[in-house]
C-alpha cells in the first residue's frame, strides 16, 4: 500500500472548507476527522460517528484516521476516576472500528493542546501564520489563555483541547497538575496505553501519540514527547505494534536540535501518521510557522519526505499547519487550517514524492 495524503477537516458547521472544495485537491484519499463537540472522557457514539461517515461516503472519502480523541486529565493526572474515562476511551475505540477507523491521533500533554502567542502573524508577503515569541509564554497561562479564548469566543470557534468548560478552571487544573512531574506523567501514559493496547489489538486500530507542541514545558507543566531521546523511551515502554506515533515534524522542529529527518529514519516503522509543517526559528527562540517549501522554513521537509520514501512508509499523511492566504483571515479561516496553504503544500509534497517514486522505479528497471 502507498502511503495515503489525506486533510483535516473539523465538521459540517464547524468548518468552512467544503468537502466538495477538498476533493479538488489532487491525491486526498482521506479525511482526518473527529466529533469536536465531544468532551475528553465522552464516548463516541454510533449514530454520531456514521453521521460523518455518510457526509464522506458522499465525495468518497476515507475516515481512517480520527485526530483528537482527547484524552481525560484524570488520566493525565492519576486519579482514582482514571479507570471510568478508560472505560470510555476503550468503548470509543470499538465504536470506531465498527467504521474501519485504523488509527487514531491523540495527545497527552498536560492543560494545553499546542499553543502560540499570535494566531495570524504576518509572514512578510501579504500572508499570516502562527507564532511564538518565547517571551509570551513564560508565567502567566492565564494571559496566553485570554488570547486564544477571546479569540474563540470573538469568532464563535473552538479549538480541540481548548475547550472553554476546562479552560474556566485553568486555576483548579493547574492545582490538580501540582505533583504530576514527568517520571509521574510517563507512569500515567505507561497505565493508559497498557490499559487500551488489548483494545486496540481487537478493534486493529493504533494508537499514534501526537509530539508535544513546543517540545520543552511550557509553564511549569511537565511535556514528555520532545525528541529522539524522549520517542524511544515511550516505544520501548508499551513495545507494542498498536502503540505508535503521529510524528508531527513542525512540533519537533520547534527545536532546531531535533533533526526530524534523522527521527523518521530510526521510527519509521512506528510512524502511523506523519503531520508535515516547516517552522522558521529565530534567533531569539521564537518562530513563526512557514510554507512547505522547504527553503522557506528550516525544518528540512524534503530531507524528511525522503526519509519516509527510503523507509517505504505506508502510513497516513497529511499537511499540517499552513499559512493564511489570499482572503483568509480572522473570523474565515481555523487558524493554521486554510484551504488554500495546505493545497499548495499536499502539490509539493506530492511533487517530491512522485519524483522520489519515479527515480525509484528507473533504479529498478
Ligand atoms: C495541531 C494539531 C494538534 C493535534 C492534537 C492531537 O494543529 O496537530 O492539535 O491535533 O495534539 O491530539
Amino acid at each position: 500500500m502507498p502511503m495515503q495524503m489525506c486533510f483535516r477537516w473539523y465538521g459540517e458547521g464547524n468548518d468552512k472548507i467544503k468537502l466538495s472544495d477538498i476533493k479538488q485537491i489532487p491525491g486526498v484519499t482521506g479525511i482526518v476527522w473527529a466529533l469536536h463537540n465531544k468532551m475528553p472522557g465522552e464516548v463516541w457514539e454510533i449514530e454520531e460517528i456514521n453521521e460523518v461517515k455518510r457526509q464522506l461516503d458522499e465525495y468518497g472519502f476515507n475516515m481512517d484516521v480520527v485526530e483528537s480523541v482527547n484524552v481525560h486529565d484524570d488520566i493525565k493526572i492519576g486519579l482514582p476516576t482514571r479507570d471510568k474515562y478508560i472505560e470510555n476511551y476503550k468503548k470509543t475505540i470499538r465504536n470506531l472500528s465498527k467504521f474501519g477507523v485504523k488509527v487514531i491521533c491523540y495527545n497527552f500533554m498536560p492543560i494545553f493542546d499546542w499553543t502560540r502567542s499570535n494566531l495570524f502573524h504576518p509572514v512578510g508577503d501579504g500572508s499570516t501564520a502562527l507564532f511564538y515569541e518565547k517571551n509570551m509564554i513564560q508565567d502567566d497561562y492565564n494571559a496566553m489563555a485570554r488570547y486564544i479564548l477571546d479569540f474563540t469566543e470573538k469568532y464563535g470557534m473552538s479549538f480541540p483541547g481548548w475547550e472553554p468548560e476546562r479552560m474556566a478552571r485553568l486555576d483548579e487544573l493547574f492545582r490538580a497538575y501540582e505533583g504530576v512531574d514527568h517520571e509521574k506523567l510517563w507512569a500515567n501514559l505507561k497505565y493508559f496505553l497498557e490499559a487500551i493496547m488489548p483494545t486496540c489489538r481487537q478493534c486493529d486500530i493504533k494508537m499514534a501519540i501526537h509530539m508535544d507542541d513546543p517540545p520543552w514545558d511550557i509553564f511549569g507543566l511537565p511535556r514528555l514527547l520532545v525528541d529522539e531521546k524522549s520517542i524511544g523511551r515511550f516505544l520501548e515502554m508499551v513495545d507494542d505494534e498498536y502503540n505508535c506515533l503521529t510524528l508531527c515534524s513542525g512540533s519537533l522542529n520547534a527545536n532546531p536540535e531535533n533533526n526530524v529527518a534523522d527521527i523518521v529514519r530510526k521510527y519509521c516503522k512506528r510512524i502511523a501518521f506523519a503531520h508535515i509543517r516547516n517552522v522558521k526559528h529565530f534567533e531569539n527562540g521564537d518562530f513563526s510557522e512557514a510554507s512547505h517549501r522547504d527553503c522557506d522554513g528550516d525544518t528540512g521537509i524534503i530531507e524528511i519526505l525522503k526519509a519516509y520514501h527510503d523507509g517505504g512508509f505506508e502510513g497516513y499523511i497529511r499537511p499540517d499547519h499552513g499559512r493564511h492566504l489570499w482572503d483568509e483571515g480572522p473570523g474565515n479561516v481555523r487558524p493554521g487550517y486554510g484551504l488554500y496553504d495546505r493545497a499548495l503544500g499536499i502539490m509539493y509534497m506530492l511533487g517530491v514524492w512522485d519524483t522520489l517514486d519515479k527515480q525509484k522505479e528507473k533504479k529498478n528497471d
